[in-house]
Parts: structure tokens; C-alpha cells; sequence
């Protein structure tokens, strides 16, 4: 395969990520510079062909596009404030953002960079770091559409790559809804391990009946999402009052085995919510209707933006979809990113 003709990518942040990313683009050819906080982490990849910058600044100004993966938005901030990094070097540059964060911080940071004449993809990776390169690694990707016709061949590198449109919020918002579930799901089988454990059953003697289970339990997602879809969440089979008598058993169970209920304890008074709601007839998705609709938490700092907030959790009124969140988040957000990199 003729590679060079590959344009060439810089890759800021050496984690375990990181590290994986610039994998990827030198195993398809591409010449590629590398940055870390930290030296020493580029070691192995500049044995495979990288070259190291010895500054962030050197990493951008190498390559067209610039790809930063790194712990949070505050590092992000930190490296592309740092003195003499970013003045006149992001110009006519596209930024890819893979780092994990929240919707408003891609909107403010893609602001911030365009304010800087660079393009700004961001993006949601739905991959662990050996996934990447390899089939099922998948990299969800929103921001500016000329950068991502320009760049997607460069990106595909990494595995597969979905656009999601010009809002550069959006593939963070579904990485954060896709994580949402995973967690949800890690969340109960950690539950699930404890309480087989509390009697000595072996993990690994157990945990088969959890995988088979939940596979047949998510055949069941496609109809609550068209429920949702629909606002019609009348149960066939399994009303939500059933499930809320049931659940105080899971709570139960946890106390008398002398396990935890913390992770339990917001689902069984989201049921409760529910059935108080009058939606105790209504199926399992009738709670997202609710999950949208408050209660707000004085202690959820999510709730200070939430669109939905204040809104009536009666049955059958839908204030929350009225509401545009990408507008609305947007409208409201304060631009933390102008704060900590100034406007220069
Ligand atoms: N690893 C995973 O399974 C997930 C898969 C999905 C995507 N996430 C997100 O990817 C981002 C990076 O994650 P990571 O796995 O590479 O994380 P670490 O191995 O802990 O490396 C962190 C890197 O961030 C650098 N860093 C941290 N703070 C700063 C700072 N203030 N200035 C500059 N760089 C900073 C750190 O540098 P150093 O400590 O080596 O100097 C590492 O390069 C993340 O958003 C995941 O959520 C990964």
C-alpha cells in the first residue's frame, strides 16, 4: 500500500489513549508528531517512526491536524493556554477533540477555537485503547463539516467514524448518553456480583447467567425506544406498579445481606415517582418522561441548566420535548473556556 501520499497528524496526550491514537496513525502511514506533559511517554512510539515535539506548540504547528486526547477539559485548557502555544499557530489547523467531556464544554471550546481561525471536530471514542484501529472501535465525531469531509480518511485510521452534524456538542452528548448505559449496566452487575458474593458464590460461576440475561433484557430497548418515540407507554406486560412492588425486594435483599443499596436506591424512587405520577400502569418507559422532568436536585449541578427543570411530570404532558436542550444549553452557557484561555 502506497502511504505517502497520508497527511500528516499530531497527537497531544501520550495516555493510554493517546498512545493507542498515534498507534493507529502511524500503523496507516501517517507521519506522526507527538506531545506529552510528561516525557518519556513517547519513547515506544518514536521507536515505531513518530517524531516527539519537544512543546506543545512545536506538536501543533507539525501537522494539519492536530488531535488532543488528554484526562479532562481542564488539561485541554491548560495545554493550548500554555504561552506561545496558540496564537497564530491554530490557524488554517483543524483541533480534533477526543477527549471526554460534557456537550456545553465541546460548544464553548469549538467557539473558542474557531475565534482562533482553526476548525474544531469533536469527538466521543467508543472504543478501549487495543479496540483502536481495529473492527468495532468506533469514533462518533460533530463539529465543523468541511474539517470532517476534509479529515475523514485521516480519522478512519482509528476505526469506524460517525458524523454527527455541525453542532459541535452533539457527539459528546451522545457519548455521555451512551456511557449513561454502560454504567448502568456495569452498576448492575457490580450490585448483582456483591450479592451472589455475599454467600460465596464464585463471580466467574455467576456472571454467565448475567451476560445471557441482560442479552435477553436488551432485545426489549428497540420497543421502549418507540414507545418513547410515540409518548405511548402502555404496558403489555410489565407495569411499572409490579415493578415497583418488586424492586423493594432488590432494597431488601441488599440490607439482610449485609450489601450496599446505594446504586439501587435512585431507580426504586424513580419507580416510585412513577407510580405516584399515576403512571403505574404505563410501561418501563414511561420513567424517561419523568427523568426529564425533575425532581431537580438542589445538589445536582447538572439541574442548573436543566431545560426540563420545573417542568409537569403529570401524565401524558410533555413540556420537556417542547424544549429545545441544544438550544437551550447553549443559549445559557457561560463561556468558562474564554475565562481560563482569555480571549486573545
Ligand atoms: N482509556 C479508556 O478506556 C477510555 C476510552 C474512551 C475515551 N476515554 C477518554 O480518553 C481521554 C484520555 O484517556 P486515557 O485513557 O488516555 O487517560 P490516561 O491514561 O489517564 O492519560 C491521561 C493523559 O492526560 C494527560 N494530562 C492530564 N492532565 C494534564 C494536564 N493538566 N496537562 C497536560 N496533559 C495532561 C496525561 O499527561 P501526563 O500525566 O502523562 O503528563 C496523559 O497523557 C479521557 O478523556 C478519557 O475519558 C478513555
Amino acid at each position: 500500500m502506497n502511504t505517502d501520499d497520508r497527511p500528516p497528524v499530531t497527537v497531544i496526550g501520550l495516555g493510554a489513549m493517546g498512545k493507542a491514537l498515534a498507534g493507529a496513525f502511524l500503523d496507516n502511514g501517517h507521519p506522526t508528531t507527538v506531545w506529552n506533559r510528561t516525557e518519556g511517554k513517547g519513547r515506544e512510539l518514536v521507536e515505531r517512526g513518530a517524531t516527539e515535539a519537544a512543546t506543545a506548540a512545536e506538536a501543533i504547528a507539525a501537522s494539519p491536524v492536530v488531535v488532543v486526547c488528554v484526562l479532562d477539559y481542564d488539561a485541554v485548557r491548560e495545554i493550548l493556554g500554555a504561552p506561545g502555544t496558540v496564537t497564530g499557530l491554530l490557524a488554517g489547523r483543524t483541533l480534533v477533540n477526543l477527549t471526554n467531556g460534557t456537550p456545553r464544554q465541546a460548544r464553548e471550546l469549538a467557539r473558542w477555537v474557531s475565534g482562533r481561525g482553526a476548525d474544531y471536530l469533536d469527538g466521543g471514542v467508543m472504543a478501549v485503547p487495543p479496540m483502536i484501529g481495529n473492527p468495532g472501535s468506533l469514533v462518533l465525531c460533530s463539529g465543523s463539516p468541511g474539517a470532517f469531509t476534509a479529515h475523514e480518511g485521516t480519522l478512519s485510521a482509528l476505526g469506524a467514524v460517525d458524523y454527527l452534524g455541525e453542532d459541535a456538542g452533539r457527539a459528546s452528548l451522545y457519548d455521555i448518553a451512551l456511557l449513561s448505559a454502560m454504567y448502568g449496566m456495569f452498576g448492575g452487575f457490580l450490585q448483582a456480583v456483591a450479592l451472589t458474593g455475599s454467600e460465596r458464590i464464585p463471580a466467574t460461576e455467576f456472571t454467565p447467567l448475567v451476560v445471557s440475561w441482560l442479552n435477553a433484557m436488551l432485545t426489549s430497548l428497540p420497543a421502549m425506544a418507540k414507545a418513547y418515540d410515540a409518548n405511548d407507554h402502555s404496558a403489555t406486560t410489565s407495569n411499572l406498579g409490579m415493578q415497583a412492588t418488586g424492586f423493594v425486594n432488590l432494597l431488601e435483599t441488599g440490607r439482610d445481606q449485609g450489601v450496599s443499596t446505594e446504586l439501587l436506591k435512585p431507580m426504586g424512587a424513580l419507580l416510585d415517582r412513577g407510580v405516584a405520577a399515576n403512571r403505574g400502569d404505563d410501561g418501563l418507559s414511561a420513567l424517561i418522561d419523568l427523568l426529564r422532568t425533575g425532581p431537580a436536585s438542589a445538589t445536582d449541578p447538572a439541574s442548573a441548566t436543566d431545560p426540563a427543570k420545573g417542568a409537569d411530570p403529570a401524565k401524558g404532558a410533555d413540556p420537556a420535548r417542547a424544549t429545545d436542550p441544544a438550544r437551550a444549553t447553549d443559549a445559557g452557557s457561560h463561556d468558562v473556556v474564554s475565562h481560563h484561555l482569555g480571549s486573545e
